[in-house]
């Protein structure tokens, strides 16, 4: 098989898949006590997932939690900072709109414009370049780094009762992308050892 043909074909199947992999970023995390700066023993769990969309400037927050002992006072995404330490509230202040405070398990999910001053801490956009843009440039750069946590403050943990810090989830595009250029490499491996044989 002509190994240009081969490779045409891979750069048209990754050009046709990248874009919808580079315009849509995810985050994950796992929320704990224990993931508190200092941890805290609190038996309450949760999970937050953040999807940035690049082309709508548009954040997804969904979370769920249970078992807080404490009642939530403000949720909220704090950045940027290296793991184990904290830092100020990055995006809206006191608390997420619509997320559910006075209780101990629930579930959110919002989309925020981060086009708009609103969605995030003013103090986070005056101490990034004073302008939306750059504020939501380092808010990304601190997800894609695993240096920024949602945190969810309760009234019997003011500092936070449950933490995450957020680490980018690979799309499955980028896996198929990843197993298109191994193929590649296994032909390339092949050919090389046939010639050698030869040769
Ligand atoms: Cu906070």
């Amino acid at each position: 098989m002509n190994i240009n043909k081969l490779l045409l074909g891979f750069f048209v199947f990754a050009s046709t898949t990248l874009p919808v992999a580079a315009h849509e970023a995810k985050y994950g995390a796992s929320l704990l006590g224990s993931s508190e700066v200092p941890a805290n023993a609190s038996p309450a769990t949760g999970s937050v997932l953040i999807t940035i969309d690049f082309d709508l400037v548009t954040m997804r927050v969904e979370t769920n939690f249970s078992d807080l002992l404490g009642n939530v006072t403000a949720a909220h995404i704090h950045c940027c900072t290296d793991p184990g330490t904290n830092v100020g509230a990055a995006t809206q202040v006191p608390s997420f709109i619509g997320f559910p405070l006075g209780i101990t398990a629930g579930t959110y999910d919002h989309t925020f414009d981060m086009a708009l001053a609103s969605s995030y801490n003013p103090a986070f956009i005056t101490n990034h370049g004073g302008l939306v843009s750059t504020a939501f440039n380092d808010l990304v750069a601190g997800l894609d780094a695993g240096k920024a946590y949602l945190n969810v403050h309760t009234d019997l943990f003011p500092g936070g009762e449950i933490r995450g810090l957020l680490s980018p989830v690979p799309e499955p595009e980028s896996y198929a992308l990843l197993l298109a250029g191994l193929g590649v490499l296994t032909l390339f491996a092949r050919r090389n050892k046939r010639e050698t044989a030869h040769g």
